[in-house]
């Protein structure tokens, strides 16, 4: 299978007829090839985005609208083979794929469609002498570039809002996860979506990937990747003066205290802890539990953790599938050894599954559950990213906002309490973006998502997205 760029309306090769080879982490094998972009590639789809953009503003808001519904529907309409796809690309459960990342996919789409038919702006009366009106216009051609663990979730995150308020479109998917953002340029085609108002230029970040970010065109990126590689775009965008959208890595608490639901708090925390093989930046990977309850907490998590069923993606009972890299594995595997060497303890998991048969090259890995580590340590600081969470026990609420914070990143926390008064204190007092009291990963699409610190620049989200792709002018009218 060829994975083909998506330029002005065309589905084709990169130049130079460049290739890089995609294989599935179900089974390790090669299954498809991407095209292997370079700067004469992204130059053609800026070309294309800048010659659409006009027209596409112009459309208005309502045929943009009826244009990104349309595309809604036809992934509503091939939801499955999305989602078996996502599934092979990414390695996890089909289930998965089904349940959250495509539905989630077409309800970005639907959700940026409708605000821009609803989307405002404001008004200032000036003591009667003036009157000033804000003006919110497209910024023009913008640049997308989006990570491989929730690939069309994300892709669509970022391309939904930038096209509903008119801008158009560069974007490239992970090369790692390229599949379905292929899928959709195939629903673009078909949606007749005017070409060149969405391009999607598919390869590595060094070349595609810095193409975008570096092109004098494209006045805004957004980015959703790593901390060192947002690091990295920030220092070429930032002297170029591009809008930036950063969210980067997470280091997520859970903050468990005995006055909480405990059997809801459990499954909860088992699913926040290893939903997508842990490879969510919002999973919450350090467990801080109140000590009253630590060796109950301890022993019923390490049974549910235990009962995980690690196997074929394709496979409807799989609770874990394959990660999405061997590198990515190892690297995994390497903070697990790391762990081990600063003193903690493996409660279970801690090393590779080897499945049978055709699957027995894919890249699997047992949940792991490790205790007796401090706060500060590197396994406590630094981004695992993958299906491994540490355990450590708390006695007062101070000593439980201490360590909460005490990582360089603050993106998402989850807090499990009863006390009204202390959900309060503690969400006030939580350094991250996003603060979970009972739940978690429960989305509401209006809301400004993204991280503090290290985590990330900016918010995505309801009228946060559509102010970032939007340069605001300020008209005053003396009366
Ligand atoms: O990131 P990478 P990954 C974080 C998550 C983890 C990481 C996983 O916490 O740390 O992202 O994603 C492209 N110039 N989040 O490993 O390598 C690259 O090709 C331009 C947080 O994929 O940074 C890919 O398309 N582009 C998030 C994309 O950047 C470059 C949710 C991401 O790649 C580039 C998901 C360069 N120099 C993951 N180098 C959140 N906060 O919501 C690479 N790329």
């Amino acid at each position: 299978m060829d994975i083909l760029n998506y330029i002005n309306g065309q589905l084709r090769p990169a130049q130079g007829d460049a290739w890089l080879q995609n294989p599935s982490p179900r089974d390790g094998q090669v299954f498809s090839r991407i095209a292997d972009s370079a700067a004469a590639d992204v130059d053609l789809a800026v070309e294309a985005a800048r010659s659409a953009q006009p027209g596409w503003e112009a459309l208005g808001s309502q045929g943009r609208h009826d244009a990104l519904m349309r595309l809604a529907a036809l992934v509503e309409r091939d939801m499955e083979a999305f989602a078996q796809a996502e599934s092979r690309d990414n390695g996890k459960p089909v289930a998965l794929a089904r349940k959250v990342d495509i539905p989630r996919a077409i309800s970005n789409l639907r959700f940026f469609a409708t605000a821009i038919l609803h989307w405002g702006s404001e008004a200032h009366a000036t003591d009667g002498i003036a009157v000033n009106y804000t003006e919110r216009s497209p910024v023009g051609v913008v640049g997308c570039i989006s990570p491989w663990n929730l690939p069309l979730y994300l892709f669509t995150w970022k391309i939904a809002p930038a096209l509903a308020v008119g801008c158009a479109v560069v974007a490239k998917p992970s090369e790692i996860t390229p599949l379905s953002a292929y899928m959709l340029a195939e629903r673009c085609v078909e949606a007749g979506l005017p070409p060149g108002v969405l391009n999607i230029v598919h390869g590595t970040g060094a070349k595609a990937g810095a193409a975008i970010t570096a092109h004098p065109e494209i006045t805004a990126i957004s980015f959703t990747g790593g901390t060192a590689t947002g690091a990295r775009i920030a220092t070429v965008a930032a002297p170029m003066f591009k809008k930036l959208s950063l969210e980067l890595g997470g280091k997520n608490a859970v903050v468990v205290f005995a006055d909480c639901d405990f059997d809801m708090m459990l499954k909860e925390t088992v699913r926040s802890s290893f939903s997508n093989q842990g490879q969510i930046c919002l999973c919450g990977s350090r467990i801080l539990v109140e000590r009253s309850i630590y060796e109950r907490f301890k022993k019923d998590f390490v049974a549910c953790v235990k009962a995980l069923r690690v196997g074929d993606p394709q496979d409807e009972t799989t609770d874990l599938g394959a990660v999405v890299a061997e590198a990515h594995l190892q690297k995994v595997l390497g903070h697990i050894a790391l762990a081990k060497e600063e003193g903690g303890i493996v409660l279970t998991g801690g090393e590779r599954v080897h499945l049978d048969g055709p699957l027995k090259d894919g890249w699997y890995m047992a949940p792991t559950v490790i205790e007796g580590l401090g706060p500060l340590c590197r396994t406590n600081q630094e981004e695992i990213f993958g299906p491994v969470v540490t355990l450590q026990p708390f006695d007062t609420e101070e000593e439980a906002l201490a360590n909460a914070n005490s990582t360089r990143y603050g993106l998402a926390s989850v807090l499990w309490t009863n006390n009204g008064t202390r959900m309060h204190r503690m969400a006030h007092a939580l350094k991250s973006g996003v603060v979970w009291v009972n739940c978690w990963m429960l989305r509401d699409l209006r809301t400004p998502f993204g991280g503090m610190k290290q985590s990330g620049v900016g918010r995505e989200g309801g009228e946060e997205a559509l102010r970032f792709f939007t340069e605001a002018k300020n008209v005053c009218i003396k009366l």
